[in-house]
Formats: C-alpha cells, sequence, structure tokens
C-alpha cells in the first residue's frame, strides 16, 4: 500500500501523504511524493495541493532510517522535485509540520495553515541541521534573523506568526480539505513560485554577537553552530551551492556521536511509556486532584495539575501554610502566565483550586498525591487518614523520594490503589516524573500514573522499590565518587568545572550549594546508623554545614554568594574542606569524569539488574530529565556503549585498588562485558 494517495477535484490533483502515526518522510513516502509529482506533471491539473491525512501534516524525515544506508530518492531530491514543477504545487498543512515537514512545504510554491498550527525546524534537537533545503530556503523568505531563530532555537512558530513574517501565505477557515481546495482554486494559472529563485537574504543584523550567544547557550553541543553556519552560508553562495553546503554539513553532523546520543535520547523518551503488562490496560478517570501538604512541592504539584486543566483540593494543617500555599501556587501561575504556558483564562484556572483544612474535602478525589514530611510514620498516618476518606476507585500516591512505597501501602486497606509518584522540584516545570511500582500496584493505576503524566507534560518512568528508586540512588552513588575526591585531595571547583565542560549546566557543588548543605547532612545522618564501616563519610561536607556554610540561602557554602547568585570561589571554604582531607592526591580533569560516570554507570548497572528500572533506556531518561544529564551524550547507558563497556568496567577495577569497597562492579556490567554486548541490547528487548 502506497502511503500516498493522489486524486483529482474539479483539476486540482489532492496527494494525500498518509503515513500513521506521524507521516514520517519514510522511503516509500519520498517514492510516493515523486511519483505523485509526475504524474500531476503529465496529467491535465491545472494546480495541486499536498496535505497530511490524520492529525498534522508531515512530522520530519523518518528519524528511524538514519544511520541507515540512505534510499534514493533523498528528501532534498524530493523537494526539489516539487520547487521544480512548472505548475504550481501548494501545501495545505494543519496541526504540525515540522524538520522535512516543514521543509517539503517550503518546496511548493505557496502555502496555506490552518489556524494554531505549529511550524517548526527542529532538527539541532536531534544533533543534524535541516538537510532538505531548510537553511536556504527559510531566510530567502522569512530573512536571516527570523531563520535563524527558528532553526536554533528549535522552537515551533503559530501558523498566525508564521503567516506575519512570511512563512505562509495564507490561513485557512474551517475544514483542511474544503479551505486547501478554496485556495486551490483561487490561486488556478498563478505563476509556479520558487522560493529557491528568490534573492539571496542579507546577513543577520549582528552575527558575531549571535553568534557568541548561541555559544555560550549551547555549551558544547554542535548542531546548533554548524546550522548558522549553514544559514551563513544562504547570505555569500548561490542556492545551487547553498543546498550543495547545507548537505556537506548535515552529512558531517550525521556522523556524529552527538547525533546518535540525541536519537537515543529522543526514541528512549517514546520507549519509557511502553511499559510491560499495561498494553491495553485501561487508566482510571483522573479529572479532581488532591494534594496535602502547600510546601514547594505540593504547591509545584498542584500548579502542574492547574496548567493542565485539572481540578485541584489543596489541603494545609492551618491557615497560614494554606494561604502561603495559596500564594506560592499564585506566583507559580503568575510565571507560568508569562511564559505562555496558561491555557485558558486565569479567572477559571484560580477557580480550579480550592485550599481546605480537612481530609474531607477530599472525599471525591480521584487521585490523591501526599507531598509531607519524609517520615515513615508521617506518612502512614496520612495513608491511614486518606484511607478513610477516600472514596473508592481513588489512587493514592506519595511523592516520597526514598522511603519504601510498600510500608505507606500497608497503612491503608487497599494497597492495590497506592503508588509512587515522585516528582521534581519545582515540579510544575521539571519535566521528569518516576511512577513508582509497589508490590501489590494495580495495572490500571500505574497505566493511570502514565496517562496523568502525559496530561501534565511530563515524562514518567516506572521505577521499583528501592531506597532512593532509580535516580536518587544513582546521584548517591556517583555524588560519592565525587566527595571521595575530594577527600583525597581534589578541589571541588576543580570536579564542578571538569562536569560543566562535559555538559552538566551546573557541578555537583553549585548542585550541593542550590539544594543546601543541610539536606545534605540530613541524608548523611539518616544513612549513618546503616553505613558500612567502610563507607566513606564526606567529613568536609559535615565541616561547612556545622561552619554555617548552608549555600546559597546562607550567602556561602562551598561558594561564595555576597555578590551574586554565581557564586565565587572562597579561599575560607577551601581552608575548611582542606582540614578534613586525608591526603593531597591530585586528579586531571579526565579522571575526574572518569570516576564520576564510571560510579553512575556501574550503579545503574545494578539498577537495572535489580529490575528498580525496566531498561538501561529508562535509566538513561531518568538521568536526562532529573538530573540534567547533558542531552547529547545521549544518558549515561548510552555514553557507557558509546565508551565500550570495556572500558568503564577497565577503569572501575583501576579504581579498586585504591577502594574496593566501593568499587564493587556490577555483575550485569562484568556479564555484558563477558559476553560482547552491550546496554542498547537489552533495551531491544520489546514491552509485550
Ligand atoms: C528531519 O526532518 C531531517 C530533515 O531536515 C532532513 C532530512 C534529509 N520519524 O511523539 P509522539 C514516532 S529530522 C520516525 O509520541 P505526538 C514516535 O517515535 C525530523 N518516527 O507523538 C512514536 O512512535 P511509537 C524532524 C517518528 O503526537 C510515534 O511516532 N522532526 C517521528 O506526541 C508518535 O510520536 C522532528 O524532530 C519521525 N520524525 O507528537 C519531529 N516522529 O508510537 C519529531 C515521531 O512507536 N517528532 N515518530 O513510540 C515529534 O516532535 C512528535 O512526534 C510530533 C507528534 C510533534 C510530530
Amino acid at each position: 500500500m502506497t502511503p500516498i494517495r493522489y486524486e483529482l477535484v474539479d483539476r486540482i490533483a489532492v496527494i494525500t501523504v498518509a503515513n500513521p502515526p506521524v507521516n514520517a518522510l519514510s522511503h516509500a513516502v519520498r517514492q510516493g511524493l515523486v511519483e505523485a509529482v509526475l504524474r500531476f506533471r503529465k496529467d491535465d491539473a491545472d494546480i495541486a495541493i499536498i496535505l497530511g491525512d490524520g492529525r498534522l501534516f508531515i512530522g520530519g524525515a523518518d528519524i528511524s532510517e538514519f544511520g541507515k544506508p540512505l534510499k534514493a530518492p533523498s528528501l532534498p531530491e524530493v523537494v526539489s522535485d516539487i520547487e521544480a514543477c512548472p505548475k504550481p504545487i501548494i501545501a495545505a498543512i494543519h496541526g504540525t509540520a515540522l524538520g522535512g515537514g516543514l521543509e517539503v512545504a517550503l518546496g511548493c510554491h505557496y502555502r496555506l495553515a490552518m489556524p494554531g498550527t505549529k511550524l517548526g525546524l527542529p532538527e539541532v534537537t536531534l544533533g543534524i541541521l535541516p538537510g532538505a533545503g531548510g537553511t536556504q530556503r527559510t531566510p530567502r523568505l522569512v530573512g536571516f534573523d527570523a531563520a535563524a531563530d527558528m532553526i536554533t532555537s528549535s522552537k515551533p512558530i503559530l501558523a498566525e506568526k508564521a503567516l506575519e513574517i512570511g512563512l505562509v501565505d495564507r490561513i485557512g477557515q474551517g475544514d483542511l480539505r474544503d479551505a486547501a481546495l478554496a485556495y486551490a482554486d483561487d490561486m488556478r494559472g498563478a505563476p509556479a513560485r520558487q522560493t529557491g529563485a528568490m534573492a539571496a537574504p542579507v546577513p543577520g543584523t549582528d552575527l558575531a554577537a549571535r553568534r557568541t550567544a548561541l555559544t555560550k547557550r549551547i555549551r558544547g553541543e554542535v548542531a546548533p553552530l554548524v546550522a548558522l553556519d549553514a544559514i551563513e552560508a544562504s547570505t555569500r553562495l548561490s542556492f545551487r551551492d547553498g543546498l550543495a553546503e547545507e548537505r556537506r554539513l548535515f552529512m558531517h553532523l550525521m556522523d556524529t556521536p552527538q547525533r546518535a546520543g540525541l536519537i537515543h535520547a529522543f526514541f528512549s523518551e517514546r520507549a519509557v511509556t511502553k511499559v510491560d503488562g499495561l498494553k491495553g490496560v485501561a487508566p482510571r478517570d483522573i479529572a479532581h486532584v488532591g494534594v496535602i501538604g502547600g510546601g514547594t512541592m505540593g504547591a509545584g504539584i498542584a500548579t502542574a495539575a492547574l496548567l493542565a486543566g485539572l481540578r485541584v483540593t489543596l489541603v494545609e494543617r492551618d491557615n497560614a501554610p494554606a494561604d502561603r500555599a495559596r500564594a506560592t501556587i499564585g506566583s507559580n501561575l503568575d510565571a507560568a502566565q508569562k511564559r505562555g504556558k496558561l491555557k485558558g483564562a486565569r479567572e477559571s484556572v484560580d477557580k480550579a483550586l480550592n485550599i481546605a483544612l480537612d481530609y474531607e474535602a477530599l472525599s471525591d478525589a480521584d487521585l490523591i498525591i501526599e507531598a509531607v514530611f519524609e517520615d515513615m510514620e508521617v506518612k502512614r498516618d496520612v495513608f491511614q487518614a486518606l484511607d478513610n476518606v477516600a472514596k473508592a476507585g481513588a489512587i493514592l500516591a506519595t511523592n516520597t523520594s526514598y522511603l519504601d512505597v510498600n510500608q505507606i501501602a500497608q497503612a491503608t486497606t487497599r494497597p492495590q490503589d497506592v503508588v509512587g509518584l515522585h516528582f521534581f522540584s519545582p515540579a510544575h516545570i521539571m519535566r521528569l516524573l518516576e511512577v513508582v511500582v509497589a508490590d501489590q500496584t494495580a495495572p490500571d493505576v500505574t497505566a493511570t500514573a502514565f496517562a496523568l503524566a502525559k496530561r501534565l507534560g511530563k515524562v514518567a518512568v516506572r521505577a521499583g522499590v528501592c531506597d532512593g528508586f532509580i535516580g536518587n540512588r544513582i546521584l548517591s552513588t556517583y555524588r560519592a565518587a565525587a566527595d571521595h575526591m575530594v577527600l583525597d585531595g581534589a578541589s571541588p571547583y576543580d570536579i564542578d568545572r571538569a562536569l560543566r565542560d562535559f555538559g552538566f549546566a551546573m557541578g555537583p557543588y553549585q548542585v550541593s550549594d542550590l539544594a543546601g548543605l543541610d539536606i545534605g547532612f540530613a541524608t548523611r545522618e539518616r544513612k549513618a546508623a546503616n553505613a558500612h564501616p567502610r563507607d566513606r563519610r564526606p567529613v568536609f561536607a559535615d565541616a561547612l554545614y556545622h561552619a554555617g556554610r548552608l549555600g546559597q540561602k546562607a550567602g556561602r557554602g562551598y561558594y561564595d554568594y555576597s555578590e551574586d547568585r554565581k557564586g565565587r570561589e572562597d579561599p575560607e571554604a577551601l581552608r575548611i574542606i582542606a582540614e578534613a582531607q586525608t591526603s593531597q592526591r591530585s586528579f586531571s580533569a579526565d579522571d575526574m569524569v572518569r570516576r564520576y560516570m564510571a560510579a553512575m554507570v556501574n550503579e545503574a548497572a545494578k539498577v537495572v539488574d535489580e529490575g528498580i528500572a525496566a531498561r538501561p533506556l529508562d535509566v538513561d531518561v531518568v538521568l536526562l530529565h532529573g538530573y540534567g544529564f547533558p542531552r547529547w551524550h545521549g544518558g549515561p547507558m548510552h555514553w557507557a556503549d558509546a565508551q565500550g563497556l570495556e572500558r568503564v568496567l577497565q577503569d572501575i577495577a583501576r579504581f579498586a585498588q585504591d577502594d574496593d569497597h566501593f568499587w564493587q562492579p556490577a555483575p550485569l556490567l562484568t556479564k555484558l562485558v563477558a559476553d560482547g554486548r552491550s546496554f542498547a541490547d537489552l533495551n531491544r528487548k520489546e514491552a509485550p
């Protein structure tokens, strides 16, 4: 079955791309489009329209074909064929036109977009650039600056804005097909206007400043800068030579490890939603969400639910904290409104929030999320109380970040309805949600958690029960590897620098300052009772804590924040740290990164082996969305595969010469190396 339909309606050729789910430009679609254009050239139609079947125009090139041998016709050839057609072709765009999808439209002679359609060139998020003429045609249509904004930011624009800047020619009304046919009727006899024949754009207003700002923003990512080079080529080369230059740069990016990492991230984000045993399980209906606790986390969760159009009841203990919760949610919503994230009228969102002082107010909630103090007894009391008021079938969720969800569930008479929903702070902004599935959690409760995450615009990952689940458990191990280096003589500033150079937005000691050194101290105290005698406590962090250096909120921690929130390196902090150091070894930046990463990968392998994470890719998504892991490395497991697992295992063996208690190789890692396999091989296990 060809994914391209061709029909004639009153001498208008209607070419429909029907390749669900997103009409990606697979080989069959490309082939079909070339054939359709050839047919249109030969038959007696005056004009043609290209439109997409289903909910969108075209989602782009077929990403699953990347990295495989290219099958002709290539997409640039298809777009050039469309553009070269002597009779006019109109793109009738609805829903979304992204990447190669928009490039097909740019090859058409006229463009009609339906209201609210999103048009974008997001290729740089995949480590490539628009490679089917997008870097040459877009600036010819909309000018250098607007094209550079679209391509280097990867952000789509709405049809209305696209009309304003000249990317589309008309906004359609009513039904897509009717609007497209009416436009085609109007345009009969119009010339086949070629974007490629338009005058070359003049260079942007301040290219050097743009390049500097971009370099700063992307921190080590290569595609946006190369894309800027390609757009810049459009200002000095002929259209033909510009296309050749675009192709050269595109092929270069296709071969980079960053492209492989970013595409791994793209598919992993979608694969995490495919959870074993959930196929065909219907989620429960969620319209009314209860939140217990109005601190930063509870208020953030309430905000996220309100932004998704849900009704929210938040319960606090007293008037004063209730007022504070209302104020926090109010300012969260103000900020969301400024960022354009508020759907619908603010008044109705405000009305959807009810703040109460009594659990009774939750009696008709469909899902109740507890975000109270991290203490097992407190949580169990909350769940007992909820068990008494919640309606039958309501889901009872805990936002704990490390406590045993099975024990919490046992405080109720309905453990099948209990699940962990571990949000990350700020909960209305961070995209990760760990769905912690306890022993008795019912499949439809897990399915509901995933459906809710989608509605909240979050990436949900299934996690099993253990201290810290997937993310915090792995974090505590790689953090310990950093702390061991400091104990052995490394400067926390050098470690932060090495990890920023690797691509993290912040180093671990900057993160400590942001979170507060009291948080780390409390965690160490909590874990002290179960600590192994050979565990190494970061006594320098305790010393800073005792010196009142609690981080940003105290004006000083590892860094000094007396001048600004960026913080300065502080000799006084180094003096306190030096007193607690046990040796004065030096570490290279490469060694720092290798130790940090080896600890991360090794613990992650244990987490996968124990079934806490279903697959290595689930770990990758958790680290990418909850812990600032640089996306272009694809996640720690993808990074480890790219290094070669043997090399990671050799690193661990080398580090173990100094500390064979901390550096115990994960059995899964050892086994994969012995079998000559990779983490990616484990990802291929399809969910049934
Ligand atoms: C490009 O165009 C390069 C050219 O410039 C040059 C070439 C020479 N290909 O996201 P969803 C799958 S680069 C293959 O859940 P939504 C996806 O994996 C491309 N598959 O849907 C999932 O599969 P499964 C530039 C794709 O409604 C299913 O479709 N374009 C592609 O939430 C549903 O996806 C982009 O970067 C693809 N292009 O969102 C756009 N896209 O069900 C990438 C999706 O098996 N795509 N799939 O898990 C998107 O941003 C979103 O998918 C879209 C729909 C907004 C379109």
